[in-house]
């Protein structure tokens, strides 16, 4: 791990949920452990959450990932992901707990991330919507293989970019983020794309309302 930044090494000591493939959980483990391929091949899964902010002119809030980050650098991907952990308010036991553990765990990392205060997203403002179970291989022996909680949220919020995740913002309509997805300079997470494709559009839209489109399926992608 010498070759990486100090505090994302560190942050892969984090403890994620480990689930089986209907989101039961099974185990705590770390996130490097979920996170490496050896791992994955053998049926590794765990636990994720992505926000899609969307400001008043409905537009969706975009990161490009810092340079620092282990697994898929630089890409440009929605407004923040990250992982529920094994800790109290976080975990959950059946799907309304963990809907609102996932909720939890956005604010904590919109303002680890973005320096987004709580008083701009409350928890009662966002939105869950469905889950989507996918595998990605990263780069080296990285990868993912996460059920991802989709959380939608409308907000104007205050920044504060940390830049040891976040080494570019933009807020997007669908015609830009259309145009960026043809720029060959541009690189973007697979689960971004993944959602794009089957969803986003046709979320987008229908954000004040989207509690009438949440299903409680996992879409296997
Ligand atoms: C992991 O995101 C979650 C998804 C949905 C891919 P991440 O790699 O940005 O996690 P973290 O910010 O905790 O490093
Ligand atoms: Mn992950």
């Amino acid at each position: 791990m010498a070759q990486f930044d100090a505090e994302q090494v560190r942050l892969m000591e984090e403890v994620c949920i480990e689930l089986d493939k209907d989101d039961n959980v099974i185990g705590e483990v770390s996130k490097k452990e979920c996170h490496l391929m050896t791992n994955i091949e053998k049926g590794m899964l765990h636990r994720a959450f992505s926000v899609f902010l969307f400001d008043s002119e409905d537009r969706l809030l975009l990161q490009q990932r810092a340079d620092e980050k282990i697994t898929f650098p630089a890409m440009w991907t929605n407004t923040c992901c990250s992982h529920p952990l094994a800790v109290a308010n976080e975990i959950g036991t059946d799907l309304v707990t963990s809907v609102q553990g996932a909720k939890h765990a956005a604010q904590r990392k919109l303002k680890h991330e973005l320096g987004i205060q709580k008083h701009d997203i409350p928890i009662e403002k966002f939105g869950f919507v469905t889950r989507i179970h996918y595998m990605a291989p990263s780069s080296g022996p990285w990868g993912e293989h996460e059920i991802d909680y989709i959380l939608i949220i409308r907000s104007n919020p205050k920044l504060d970019i940390n830049p040891n995740e976040v080494k570019d913002y933009k807020y997007v309509s669908q015609t830009e983020l259309k145009q960026m997805f043809k720029d060959p300079k541009l690189t973007f997470t697979p689960w971004f794309k993944l959602i794009c494709d089957a969803f986003l559009f046709k979320w987008w839209g229908s954000i004040d309302t989207i509690s009438d489109l949440a299903d409680e399926k996992i879409h296997r992608m």
